[in-house]
């Protein structure tokens, strides 16, 4: 695995469409590593592909404490499908835009549908701290 650079408001990047993936391939399982230890680097819970200058809809997350066991998850064209009505607020903030941080509202639930590391068509239900992370990851 390698760290890549992480990009930083404002480069236009940034301000793109990331592109959907077709297959999920040994070349985009790197990515998928290079990205995890990323994030663990800096540190954050989660990277979105662009942050690494690539537009491609792929995420990292990793909501663990320090002490605890990792939980690396990864979403290959993630889609929301469903969210709550409820919504929740948490203090975000964003490794592109380092020093900033904003209380954002989002729905406090939200069901997707994703591709896993292997490939494989997945559904996950999240709440809390997950379901503001993959908003915000899908959000970039
Ligand atoms: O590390 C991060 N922390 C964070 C805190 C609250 C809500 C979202 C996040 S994601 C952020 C890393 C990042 O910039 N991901 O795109
Ligand atoms: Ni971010």
């Amino acid at each position: 695995m390698s760290q890549r650079k992480i990009v930083i408001e404002p480069d236009p990047i940034l301000r793109e469409k990331s592109n959907i993936l077709e297959t999920v391939d040994d070349e985009l399982r790197k990515l998928l590593d290079d990205m995890l230890e990323t994030m663990y680097a800096a540190p954050g819970i989660g990277l979105a592909a662009v942050q690494v200058g690539i537009l491609k809809r792929i995420i990292v997350i990793d909501i663990s404490k320090d002490q605890e066991k990792k939980t690396p998850l990864f979403l290959v064209n993630p889609e929301i499908i469903s969210r709550s009505k409820k919504t929740s607020v948490y203090e975000e903030g964003c490794l592109s835009l380092p020093g900033h941080f904003a209380e954002i509202e989002r729905p406090a639930e939200c069901h997707l549908k994703y591709l896993d590391y292997s490939g494989k068509e997945k559904t996950l239900k999240a709440s809390g701290l997950l379901a503001t992370c993959i908003q915000h990851e899908i959000d970039h």
